[in-house]
């Protein structure tokens, strides 16, 4: 997602319920809502560099799914979108609380963060604590 983007997606879906969830980087926060979106059979466990890790089933991740990490380094940066258009709901998975990735990386989540609150008329988001 490029950020002249989230503009047009905020516009295009101005009548839904946005849905997004506030946690510290690395929280689980991409996991959490591709479980909520696909459920939780949309999910495998997988050894990656001997660690066990949560990832998406290789039919899922064809979807264009959020990303969920694997290392210590913040995965999410610009928020994907996934739209409910059954349910009008439009999910947004959005970066993490004290990136990793440096301040500017943190000052742009939280710009980012901010605007889709502004844009949105009615939003429910869940908080992630670790
Ligand atoms: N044990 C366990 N691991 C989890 C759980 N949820 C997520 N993880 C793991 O935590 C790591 C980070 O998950 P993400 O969903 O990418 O976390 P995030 O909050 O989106 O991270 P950023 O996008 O970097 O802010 C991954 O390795 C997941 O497999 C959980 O409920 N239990
Ligand atoms: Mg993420």
């Amino acid at each position: 997602m490029a950020v002249d983007e989230i503009s047009q997606v905020m516009q295009k879906y101005n009548d839904y319920c946005l849905v997004l969830v506030i946690g510290n980087t690395g929280c689980g926060k991409s996991t959490l809502l591709t479980s909520l979106i696909f459920g939780k059979d949309s999910l495998e466990i997988e050894k990656i560099d001997g660690k066990r890790v949560i990832k998406q089933k290789k039919e899922f991740e064809l979807k264009d799914l959020f990303s969920i990490g694997h290392d210590d380094v913040s995965k999410t940066f610009l928020p994907d979108f996934y739209p409910d258009r059954k349910n009008k709901v439009l999910y947004a998975d959005i970066a993490g609380l004290q990136d990793t990735r440096g301040n500017l990386m943190e000052f742009v989540n939280k710009f980012v963060t901010k605007y889709l609150f502004m844009k949105s008329k009615r939003i429910k988001f869940i908080v992630a604590i670790t």
